[in-house]
């Protein structure tokens, strides 16, 4: 059941969508601090990018037990995970047991697309406008919209005349696709990509992979959840909780503390088989350097693209999988279950986009510049415009009428990526600036959605109107945001979405913060124990 009836006063803050993020701030703004809230979600359910992502094979690449909320003991033990890396469905499922848990249902506003929002500065109001023409008004606009939801269909020529059926993987239809019996391609080859193809290809009659660029993947080795491991996770919520808040990228596991080049190539070579056999993104937590230091990465990316050769049965397509242009988890490292194995199917093509590019797209298929693909179904799995799309398409505009596009026509220009100079009482929850898809996101949802929330708490008690970030204070930590990218090897890469790459004409900005989790919670933590450092408090 939703509320969709507008209130007669403003409402003290409004939160734009229903992902893990938008439903815990309600509760901690609601039930901590007793303030009037809704949250407007363009969905018809709760979930944000597990509401939408609905592809065959979609599942977490955090180990389950990663990938929940720990700030409540009893919502810890109100839920099992059933396996080591939940499936779409099971995260849905969880996502509506937070919701339920919590009460939240009341205060959520569904089938609701916020298109404009606007800063009233004589009123100190931000004025919110829906698909259907409604008018919201709250003091506080807090942006829950994800980092990844804002999908990128490549604008190919002819895609309009294709007679089959096309979708991209992050607008997945309710009722599936049914691939039975049909060609199906798939565009991409990134995390999404490579979670799909293998069971597009056990459904479809003849699958084609059309491939830009060669992808590193590690087994995912996912399992069933022993009931040994589940009591283990709730009897150690704490513990748990504690490391996650440790770790650079918030997830479940140390990185260890040695140089991959400190090691024989014979202990090194164990320590990566054991880390490829156990499965999962640890495999990056092998050695301190990886993503540091060139020669330690090329240790591990031998160390994959031998592995790669040694799956795939075809040299010439083992040879196409292996040739890969970056360095190992330079870009979003992906995991899957038997990828590399798919491409010894007798059904399964792999065509190489990079030498010969799509031309256009036909009634029947894919035009390549070297031959041409018939097919039934197209399926895109071409990523998204990250971290700044979903933002920029509710068309915001802050003091003075200023447009966040405007304000981002260089790139996203966050204080801690969490508020944007010119946009008062404007919060973003794993906005650009922040480490957000660099770390495991639960964790990361909780540590904004506290600090905002007791950011918040603070400007109601003081009697504080406005809080704005400072121009020169936003400047200096895109700096930082920058100086820690190139402290690795992030921005080495051509094609990154992390840079903005993979959508034409959006500016080249490395946008999430590369300095590590700990590190960032720790500078939050500061601005906010010296009187919100480096805001402007108007009282
Ligand atoms: P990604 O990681 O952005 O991958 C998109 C893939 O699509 C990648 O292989 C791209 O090749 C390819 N792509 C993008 N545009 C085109 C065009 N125009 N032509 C051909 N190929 C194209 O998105 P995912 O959905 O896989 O993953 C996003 C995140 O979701 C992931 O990191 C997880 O956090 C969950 P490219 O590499 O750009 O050459």
């Amino acid at each position: 059941m939703s509320n969709t009836s507008l209130p007669d006063q403003p409402l003290d803050a409004i939160i734009v969508g229903a992902g893990l993020s938008g439903m815990y701030q309600l509760h901690t703004l609601r039930d901590q601090l007793g303030l009037r809230v809704k949250v407007l979600e363009a969905a018809d359910g709760v979930g944000g990018t597990w509401y939408h992502n609905r592809y065959p094979g979609a599942r977490c690449d955090s180990e389950s037990h990663s990938y929940m909320f720990y700030f409540s003991q009893e919502l810890v033990q109100s839920w099992e995970w059933s396996e080591r890396y939940p499936q779409q469905p099971e995260i849905l499922r969880y996502m509506n047991h937070v919701a339920d848990f919590l009460q939240l249902r009341p205060d959520l506003v569904f089938n609701t697309r916020v298109v404009a929002a606007e800063f009233d500065e004589p009123h100190n109001l931000w004025r919110i406008t829906t698909a259907s023409g409604q008018v919201w008004q709250a003091k506080y606009l807090i942006t829950a919209v994800g980092c990844l939801s804002s999908a990128n269909v490549p604008a190919i020529k002819g895609l309009d005349s294709f007679q089959g059926q096309w979708v991209h993987t992050s607008a997945w239809p309710h009722e599936g696709v049914d691939m039975r019996g049909k060609r199906v391609g798939v565009v991409g080859t990134g995390s999404t990509g490579i979670q799909a193809i293998p069971v597009i290809a056990e459904q479809a009659a003849h699958l084609t992979v059309f491939q830009r660029t060669a992808n590193y993947s590690i087994p995912a080795r996912n399992a069933p959840l022993s009931e040994d491991f589940k009591r283990h996770v709730k009897e150690n919520a704490e513990e748990i909780r504690a490391l996650m808040q440790e770790t650079p990228n918030a997830h479940c596991f140390r990185i260890e503390p040695r140089s991959a080049l400190e090691v024989t190539d014979e202990e090194r070579q164990a320590i990566y088989q054991a880390a490829w056999d156990k499965g999962g993104l640890q495999f990056r937590a092998t050695f301190n350097d990886l993503l540091r230091d060139k020669e330690a990465n090329d240790t591990a990316a031998r160390f994959i693209k031998h592995k790669i050769q040694q799956v795939v049965h075809d040299p010439q397509i083992a040879a196409l999988l292996s040739d890969i242009d970056h360095p190992f988890a330079a870009k979003r490292p992906p995991i899957d279950s038997h990828y590399f194995e798919t491409f010894n199917r007798d059904n399964v093509q792999l065509v190489d986009i990079r030498s010969h590019p799509i031309e256009c797209i036909d009634a029947d298929g894919i035009q390549t510049t070297q031959a041409h693909y018939p097919l039934d179904t197209i399926v895109f799995a071409t990523g998204f415009d990250a971290m700044t799309g979903s933002l920029l398409r509710m068309n915001i505009s802050g003091r003075g009428g200023l447009a966040l596009k405007d304000a981002w026509h260089a790139g996203p220009r966050t204080y801690l990526g969490l508020q944007v100079p010119g946009f008062p009482n404007m919060f973003t929850i794993t906005g650009p600036g922040s480490p957000s898809v660099l770390c495991n996101l639960p964790p990361q949802i909780e540590q904004h959605v506290n600090w905002i929330t007791d950011c918040i708490a603070y400007l109601q008690t003081h009697g504080i109107r406005q809080m704005e970030a400072d121009t020169a204070a936003s400047d200096d930590w895109v700096q930082q945001v920058n100086e820690a990218a190139h402290a690795t090897l992030l921005p080495q890469v051509r094609h990154s979405w992390y840079l903005g790459a993979n959508v034409p004409g959006k500016p080249r900005v490395f946008m999430p913060y590369a300095g590590g989790f700990a590190r960032y919670r720790g500078i939050c933590d500061d601005v906010a124990a010296q009187g919100y450092r480096g805001f402007h408090l108007i009282a």
